[in-house]
């Protein structure tokens, strides 16, 4: 649910990068960050990070979008950590998501982790009364720069069979490490999320 805030004429939304593992969704939010400036940018808190990188807990990155009816409208971008074990962190954090963006591992050996996690996706989501079906989800396959002549990576083809042939969601082929697809992204994923929280306001002014 988007949190509007009266006093500051602002909405809230909470976007989700959720997926496996090493997928890349830390490398999303800290390439997002790098690339702000001005009155958008907001503040990246990464929250318990062991070893470097790997995400224990989640990140969080704040961010302004300009104005829908005179409301700044705020998203605020979390990870959740990817790792099998830290399920009951990334329940946590699914609280009150209005977006998800699904971030796929485009790495031949992470077939099955990216399927894994889009089943945990669901299920997490199910538990909440949400279902993947409606909610705003984009899906983004990543590390495409790995692509060489003996590819270890999926093609899009297979990427798309194996996790976007019921949901039919928007994609975007990205590589966070290198930069490119994570602003299509973050746009489509805004886009989606921005169209429903104006249908509930609008909906709000007719009561
Ligand atoms: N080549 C390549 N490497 C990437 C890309 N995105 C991320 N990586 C690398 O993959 C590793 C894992 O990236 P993270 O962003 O930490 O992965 P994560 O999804 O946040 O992982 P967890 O926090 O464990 O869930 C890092 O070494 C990144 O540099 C990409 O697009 N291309
Ligand atoms: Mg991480």
């Amino acid at each position: 649910m988007p949190f509007i805030n009266f006093s500051k004429d602002e909405i809230q939304c909470k976007i989700i990068y959720y997926g496996a593992g090493f997928c890349g969704k830390t490398t999303n939010l800290q390439y997002i960050y790098s690339k702000t400036t001005g009155k958008t940018k907001g503040k990246m808190v990464s929250i318990d990070t062991k070893g470097g990188d790997r995400t224990i807990f989640f990140d969080f990155l704040s961010l302004n979008l300009g104005k829908i009816r005179g409301f700044d409208i705020r998203v605020q971008l979390y990870t959740v950590p990817g790792q099998v074990h830290y399920d009951a962190t990334r329940k946590l954090v699914l609280k009150g998501v209005d977006g998800i963006v699904f971030v796929a591992d485009s790495l031949k050996v992470q077939r099955k982790k990216n399927i894994e996690s889009l089943i945990n996706l669901a299920k997490n989501l199910a538990e909440k009364r949400l279902s993947i079906r409606t909610v705003p989800l984009v899906m983004q396959y990543n590390k495409r720069d790995l692509g060489g002549t003996d590819s270890e990576l999926l093609p899009v083809e297979i990427l798309e069979k194996d996790l976007n042939s019921m949901l039919k969601v928007p994609t975007i082929e990205a590589s966070a490490l290198k930069g490119f697809g994570v602003f299509e992204t973050l746009r489509e994923i805004s886009k989606l999320v921005v169209k429903e929280v104006s249908r509930k306001v609008l909906s709000m002014d007719r009561l």
